[in-house]
């Protein structure tokens, strides 16, 4: 039985991935969080671990000997890492050394995949969408600059130290459980809270104008696994749905989702100081490794996210 490990599983991709890697593929699963933290899932073993730590780092990989690393822990929020550039900075590139620098040492070579973000291309000219891996990465935003850093990083390792090290740039992935924080659960929120009557039918929102590429979280972690088992060291992956949507567009269809009677208005504090127009991905690369696509449609993503929220917040447990 293959041994995995998710550094950083408290999050919202994490906990979807100990679901798959136990239940689909049949692995034993090793999942880390931050003390603070809490990880519901019955299918892994947990563990406390900061990657500001690395001998901690060292210690846990020596005690689990992992086949497979994904390895998610970041500050993930473009919106925080403009508030707090330092502790973006400390976490998404130090961290990120201190555990390739911990597999290192190991005396084996597991497989790592560094997560990074389709974030990480910037700002893309027009004749560069949708965009291919080998394109000129332009960060627009604090959060990108670290992810491209980490990507620079591990490319480095993987050829230095000859190790099976493997780079994703994800685009933005969606599903039930995301925090707020993120555009598309935002808005299903609001949503939700306006049916319930818990605020003013008017649902607020940022720069509509800027397209996204979205997958559902459930491909995404598909993704990486036949990624970790089938990517190619030093390489790096884009994995999205290959089709940038405006953000106004998702809005009206999570608003047609909904018999209340809703208005739009601006909130400056959703604005962001430098906005990246389009961002959409090249998936020839992954789709020809692995024969990956996307099966989940924006529909149904849409749909889910929206019952979760409802759910939720007539439960109140969120
Ligand atoms: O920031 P928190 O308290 O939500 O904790 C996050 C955790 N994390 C850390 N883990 C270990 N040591 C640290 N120093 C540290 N700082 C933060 O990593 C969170 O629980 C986890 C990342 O999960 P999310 O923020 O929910 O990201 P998501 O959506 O699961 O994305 C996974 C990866 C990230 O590397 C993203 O930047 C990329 O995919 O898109």
């Amino acid at each position: 039985m293959k041994k995995a490990m998710i550094i950083g599983a408290a999050g919202f991709v994490g906990n979807y991935l100990i679901q798959y890697l136990s239940e689909e593929c049949g692995m034993e699963v090793s999942a880390t969080k931050l003390p603070h933290e809490k990880i519901e899932n019955r299918n892994a073993h947990i563990y406390d671990l900061d990657i500001l730590d690395k001998e901690a780092i060292v210690s846990l990989l020596f005690e689990i000997r992992p086949d497979y690393i994904f390895h998610l822990a970041a500050q993930s929020s473009v919106g925080i890492a403009w508030k707090n550039p330092c502790l973006t900075i400390d976490v998404n590139i130090k961290g990120s050394v201190n555990v390739m620098d911990a597999v290192r040492e190991l005396f084996y070579r597991p497989r790592v995949l560094l997560i990074g973000s389709g974030e990480e291309y910037g700002h893309i000219k027009e004749n560069e969408t949708p965009i291919g891996e080998d394109n000129r990465v332009r960060p627009g935003n604090i959060y990108a600059a670290t992810k491209a850093c980490q990507n620079m990083i591990g490319n480095i390792y993987a050829q230095a130290y000859d190790m099976q090290l493997m780079m994703v740039r994800a685009f933005n992935h969606i599903g039930p459980t995301q925090a707020p924080i993120f555009v598309v659960a935002d808005f299903c929120r609001q949503v939700a809270e306006i049916e319930q009557g818990m605020r003013e039918p008017v649902i607020y929102v940022g720069n509509l104008e800027a397209k996204r590429d979205f997958t559902d979280v459930r491909d995404v972690v598909r993704a990486y696994t036949l990624l970790i088992e089938k990517g190619a060291a030093g390489e790096t992956y884009n994995v999205g749905s290959g089709h940038a949507i405006a953000i106004r567009d998702i809005l009206n269809r999570i608003i047609s989702l909904s018999e209340s009677d809703i208005t739009v208005k601006r909130d400056e504090n959703k604005f962001r100081p430098v906005d990246v127009p389009i961002i959409e991905a090249d998936i020839t690369k992954v789709r020809e490794l692995t024969g990956w696509e996307p099966r989940i449609t924006l529909e149904q993503t849409i749909q889910e996210t929206l019952d979760y929220w409802r759910e939720n917040i007539k439960r109140g447990t969120v």
